[in-house]
């Protein structure tokens, strides 16, 4: 509760910022990152979104943290764009909530509209087992904002069962195989057939597959064999200041 009200305080006291992490192919070159919000508060010092973002979806806060987020990532990819570097999708967590508004699609148009960004350049993450109170709504909505252009992710994969999990139901170009799944796959048998059969789903559908939190390149060996090509974790980079990002997909370095 405390944390709710600190955190109310942090988004216009500028306590907020975002870290990126690279998402890559098995050699290591940059292919998106995702946009992870930070939360540094002079009262109580970093809090982790494993932390208050739980906190934010309960309080209803978290649809201004996420607004924040858009617009703040909208802004930063104009800027990535004016200084002429080569700019790669970046992935926006979504929460439940957030699909639950009404007016939360033209809220992201506008952003990108007003910022002069191309949609593709957004990746929108959505939880696999997001609480959303109407699913066939939010149904609605991803597919709306599919058909304008964002590139949509199922986040968390392999751990939810909810109505927002039925990949036949949306317009999906990305699965991110749940971490949990990934670690130790070169001997946990039972991780490595799930693994085996989300990718040979993700075949059939045509859909791009990444592994998150690969933390062993004898993991990233394993996927590669498995068919996944698309990396993201501690092995080959964690999240980093969007000043250390900007060198990795700056053309000229
Ligand atoms: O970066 P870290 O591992 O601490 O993040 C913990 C969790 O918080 C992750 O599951 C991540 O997806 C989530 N998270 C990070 N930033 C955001 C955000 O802006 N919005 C939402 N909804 N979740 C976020
Ligand atoms: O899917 P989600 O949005 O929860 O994932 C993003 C979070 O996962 C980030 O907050 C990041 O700090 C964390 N993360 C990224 N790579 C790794 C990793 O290799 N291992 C672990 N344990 N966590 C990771
Ligand atoms: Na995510
Ligand atoms: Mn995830």
């Amino acid at each position: 509760q405390e944390i709710s009200i600190l955190l109310n305080e942090a988004l216009s006291n500028d306590e907020l910022y975002v870290d990126y992490q690279p998402k890559v192919r098995g050699d290591g070159s940059i292919i998106g990152m995702e946009a992870l919000l930070r939360w540094s508060s002079p009262i109580i010092g970093g809090v982790s979104p494993g932390v208050f973002i739980p906190i934010a979806e309960q309080s209803g806060l978290v649809l201004r943290l996420t607004r924040w987020l858009v617009n703040h990532v909208c802004i930063q990819i104009r800027q990535w764009e004016d200084e002429g570097l080569d700019i790669v999708p970046v992935a926006i967590n979504i929460s439940g909530p957030d699909l639950d508004q009404a007016d939360f699609k033209k809220y992201l148009i506008n952003c990108v509209v007003e910022q002069n960004i191309k949609p593709h350049f957004i990746e929108l993450e959505l939880t696999e087992s997001a609480k959303t109170q109407n699913i066939p709504d939010a149904i609605a909505t991803v597919q709306y904002l599919a058909s304008f252009g964002f590139c949509i992710t199922l986040d968390d994969f392999g751990v939810g069962y909810s109505g927002l999990s039925k990949l036949t139901n949306f317009p999906v170009q990305r699965v991110k195989i749940d971490r949990q799944f990934i670690t130790n796959i070169q001997s946990d048998a039972k991780n490595a057939q799930v693994v085996e059969a989300i990718v040979a789903m993700c075949k059939v559908f045509k859909i791009d597959v990444l592994a998150e939190g690969v933390e062993d390149l004898r993991e990233v060996d394993c996927l590669l064999e498995m068919g996944c090509k698309s990396f993201q974790g501690f092995a080959f980079a964690r999240p980093m200041s969007r000043r250390s990002i900007a060198k990795l997909i700056d053309k000229t370095q």
